[in-house]
């Protein structure tokens, strides 16, 4: 039987359209570039395919800046292609969802330029507010408060036109959505209405916790002139920020219902996973609990914000204990209701190997990328592949500001080093260089030919973004003929999830949370535990003999011992640190490993971890 949720031992595969596969020519990857690559994706074994933003959109902000829903925008091609996609990805099994990108839209939306009217029906679906009262509108100092936007400068633009200040979390061209506004609500769930009956099979959420703001009984947002609330304190750029009122607001819970019911209700097979910057991981629980009627899943982000401090540009080094304590709240939080998602990478984060991995040479590369990826899927929750961190693709390695493309990356260097003073030129470049989002959305590397086959060599136009140089050696081509390749492992580990319920179901309980090399957990099925997932979600369950596993990797470079508890429930001996059991030498128990089997076998008789060695071990 299907397991109900289908999506609990399911791998989803996330295409930035943009750089995924160029049909034409033109240097942006399309959607016949996708329909194109689904065999690639079917036989890696992805369940699911995740799109970013492909609808009409200025490009502003690589199409998470909106301009028409119900279009295709004309760089990735018509709706035709996405109607061709959909039926060519549905008939080999593999289900398409889509961004929802409905915090905000483009501000060459219809809706937002009939909200510049104030007598338009339209008036109040976005956040206007006059300038602040004794100042001059649209000089400094006139913003309704001091709230900064994610990508620079102030969170208000004064609009000439319309005479007011709009709200932007993100870049000026990405207005905010007014959810107060029942109006706005309901065009939104036609809209989703609209796609769903078009045979979509769900939507990821962008941002979807700051959809709901804090203000007060007069409607006024923190910090507005007579306003209740305070605004937050201001920063080294003359800001604060909007994360305490915009971050799970009020009304959130409401919305994600009143979503719900409004579009997803009768309907099966579907899945909704919700953006949660900033959102605390304990909140994952409720909104994900199905009896809450809320969402299936969350992107929580307290393990992509582990190695920076306060800001994402103040880099800090990699602690395996902060990935634990990261990773485990996330566990803890749908331990006994809701779900979790799980990944590393995405079209915003750095490539993981790169990251917390060790691209020195081309065997540390292979290896790390195999025990990051081992690590994360072994985890409970539904994982993420993002493109091309299956063939262990790497940080772009861009050394000037003219090769950055993305608008966070060339704002932020303005705002910090120009502006503000707050940092060198140099420690910027070194921090765009680890942190920039550019680094996922260099081209897909297909193969080894000119643009990596991601657009032909004689395409008349170079690639949106340069192509990573190292994509003569890293590239889908040569993975697809070696066995030993991240990309055969990868296919590895999705199988694993498929046929086995422990990985798909199993309890999670982390071993040696201080431990800075080695991280370990077991999953377990042995007490049929209590819990809501669905219906058919526990006769997975029933089904299977009880089974626990130990999950081991190295995360470094250098060897390592086998910290205190994992060693103990291998049944080793600390002082000695050889095992005292004979089932360690048993190579049928090894599951999966980052090295043979029959290695792996012997790093656990001398209780000593080559580098980068994970393994999934059957206790
Ligand atoms: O990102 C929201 C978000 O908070 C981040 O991941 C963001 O990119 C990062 O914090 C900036 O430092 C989502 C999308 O994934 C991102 O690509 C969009 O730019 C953003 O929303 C606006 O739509
Ligand atoms: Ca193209």
């Amino acid at each position: 039987a299907t397991p109900n949720p289908w999506w609990a031992n399911a791998v989803v595969y996330q295409i930035y359209p943009r750089s995924f596969q160029d049909t034409n020519g033109d240097g942006y990857g399309d959607l016949p570039g996708i329909t194109q690559r689904l065999d690639y994706l079917a036989d890696l074994g992805v369940d699911v395919i995740w799109l970013s933003p492909v609808y009409r959109s200025p490009q502003d902000d690589n199409g998470y800046d909106i301009s028409d829903y119900q279009d295709i925008d004309p760089i990735f091609g018509t709706m035709d292609d996405m109607d061709e996609l959909l039926d060519e990805a549905h008939s080999r099994g593999i289900k398409v969802v889509m961004d929802l990108v409905v915090n905000h839209t483009s501000d060459e939306h219809a809706w937002f330029q009939a909200s510049r009217t104030t007598d338009d029906p339209h008036a109040d679906w976005y956040w206007w507010r006059p300038a602040r009262p004794g100042h001059e509108p649209g000089t400094p100092g006139a913003e309704p408060n001091r709230w900064g936007s994610y990508f620079g400068g102030s969170a208000w633009e004064y609009d000439p036109y319309r005479g007011e200040y709009f709200l932007h979390q993100f870049s000026k061209k990405q207005p905010d959505l007014n959810w107060e506004n029942p109006q706005v609500r309901q065009a939104v769930y036609r809209m989703m209405n609209w796609w769903m009956d078009r045979g979509i099979d769900g939507f990821r959420m962008d941002v979807i916790v700051m959809i709901s703001k804090l203000v007060d009984d007069q409607g006024l947002l923190p910090g507005e002139e007579g306003a209740a609330i305070q605004d937050g304190p201001v920063g080294p750029e003359g800001y604060s920020s909007p994360v305490p009122f915009c971050v799970d607001g009020p009304r959130l819970d409401e919305y994600l219902k009143e979503m719900r019911r409004e579009v997803f209700e009768g309907r099966q097979g579907y899945l909704t996973v919700g953006e949660a910057p900033d959102l605390p991981p304990e909140r994952s629980g409720a909104i994900t609990d199905p009896d809450n009627r809320e969402l299936d899943m969350l992107f929580l982000f307290t393990q992509t914000g582990i190695d920076s401090d306060g800001s994402k540009w103040n880099v800090r080094p990699f602690r395996a204990s902060r990935l634990k304590d990261a990773m485990g709240r996330q566990q803890e939080a749908v331990a006994k209701a809701g779900w979790a998602s799980l990944y590393f990478n995405n079209h915003d984060q750095p490539r993981v190997v790169s990251r917390w991995g060790d691209t020195s040479t081309e065997e540390l590369r292979t290896r790390s990328a195999k025990a990051l990826g081992l690590l994360l899927h072994m985890h409970r929750g539904t994982p993420y592949i993002y493109q091309g961190e299956e063939l262990g693709m790497t940080n772009a390695g861009f050394t000037r500001l003219d090769q950055y493309r993305d608008l966070e990356s060339i704002n932020l260097y303005h705002q910090r080093v120009d502006q503000a003073h707050e940092q060198s030129p140099e420690s910027m470049m070194d921090a765009l260089a680890y942190m920039s989002r550019d680094n996922a959305r260099t081209p897909m590397q297909w193969d080894a030919t000119k643009f990596a086959g991601f657009t032909a060599p004689y395409a008349p136009e170079e690639p949106w973004l340069s192509v990573n140089p190292n994509h003569d050696k890293i590239n889908a081509k040569s993975e697809l003929r070696d066995q030993d390749s991240v990309l055969a492992f990868y296919r590895e580990l999705i199988r694993l999830r498929h046929t086995n319920p422990v990985v798909a179901a199993g309890d999670f309980s982390l071993l040696d949370p201080e431990a800075e090399q080695v991280y370990s957990f077991t999953r377990s099925l042995d007490q049929a535990p209590e819990r809501k997932s669905g219906p058919e979600a526990r006769s997975i369950q029933e089904a299977v003999p009880c089974q626990r596993l130990l999950v081991v990797v190295n995360l470094s470079s250098k060897p390592a011992g086998l910290p205190e508890q994992t060693a103990s429930l291998l049944g080793m001996d600390q002082v000695a640190a050889t095992s005292m059991s004979l089932g360690v030498g048993d190579v049928d128990r090894i599951m999966i490993s980052t090295y043979r089997p029959e290695q792996t076998v012997g790093s656990l008789l001398t209780g000593r971890l080559a580098p980068w060695e994970g393994f999934v071990y059957r206790l």
